[in-house]
């Protein structure tokens, strides 16, 4: 249609050539326009790619920083579980240290109870003892301990009287008689109560390693009478009766009938005296065959 005008007259052709520049600055605006709308979508294009970029940036770097914080907290966490399981293992063998002491008190008090034994008489009374040459005379008996068929006395026991003295004179006796095996005796001791510090019996732990100053009887004409002997003799051999104290205490193992050993020592009338000795029996319960009398008479 625009062509057609153009050969219907000059004025045409200068209406057309007009039309044609005016055309011409249209489609020179319309180019422009093209360039402004192409640098428009370019722009919008480049904000697009520039806001794409940002955010998968964004996403990339959010999911770096899970990473690394899943990483952190796993170790934190295994972190604190190792610390927990070492402080668990501390706390047990703190545990077992303890209940292991306390066992081992409770045996060292268990065993120091048995090994001492003390008997307390306050109220001596008389008794009355088989006649024959070595209690020929002998009055105002007291018993202080007696056993027939004796038990095993094992460690040393020890034993502990008080007596009030009624002569001036008093003696203290160790009748025994034990057919299998042995007693063992040693610290005889009797201090007044006036004067503790002073020992009233001499060779009272036998460390002359004799029966000095004692007086030894065999009515019966027992075998194998007592004698003061060192620990494990060949008289009356035993691995479990030794001394109290020292070297050397008295040892009986004699068979058949009872033997005496005695002392006296001087004694004030009414004064209250501690008798004291250390007793061992390593062959109790022996049917019948046993006895022991510790006695003091006048
Ligand atoms: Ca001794």
């Amino acid at each position: 249609m625009k062509y057609r005008q153009s050969f219907d007259s000059p004025s045409g052709l200068a209406s057309t050539a007009h039309a044609s520049h005016s055309l011409i600055n249209r489609n020179a605006w319309a180019d422009d326009d093209d360039i402004n709308r192409i640098h428009q979508k370019k722009t919008s294009f480049a904000w697009t790619s520039f806001f794409k970029c940002c955010f998968v940036g964004l996403l990339l770097a959010g999911i770096g920083l899970a990473i690394v914080l899943t990483f952190w907290l796993t170790s934190k966490t295994t972190a604190t579980e190792t610390l927990a399981s070492t402080m668990g293992i501390t706390s047990t063998s703190t545990t077992s240290t303890s209940t292991s002491t306390s066992t081992s008190t409770s045996t060292t008090s268990t065993s120091t109870s048995t090994t001492t034994t003390e008997t307390t008489t306050t109220t001596a009374a008389t008794a009355s003892i088989t006649s024959n040459t070595c209690t020929s005379g002998w009055t105002g008996v007291t018993i202080l301990y007696h056993c027939t068929t004796c038990p095993t006395i094992y460690p040393n026991a020890y034993y502990s009287y008080t007596y009030v003295a009624i002569v001036n004179l008093t003696r203290i006796s160790l009748v025994l008689r034990e057919d299998v095996g042995c007693f063992a005796i040693d610290n005889v001791s009797v201090r007044s109560t006036a004067a503790p510090s002073v020992e009233l019996i001499s060779n009272n732990g036998f460390e002359t390693g004799n029966l000095s100053s004692w007086t030894y009887c065999n009515p019966g004409g027992a075998s194998v009478p007592g004698a003061g002997e060192v620990f494990n003799s060949l008289l009356c051999i035993s691995l479990t009766l030794v001394p109290k104290s020292g070297s050397y205490f008295y040892c009986d193992g004699v068979v058949g009938y009872n033997d005496y050993l005695s002392q006296t020592f001087t004694t004030v009338i009414g004064q209250s005296y501690n008798v004291s000795f250390w007793l061992s029996n390593d062959a109790g319960n022996n049917n019948g065959t046993s006895a022991a009398d510790i006695l003091l008479s006048v």
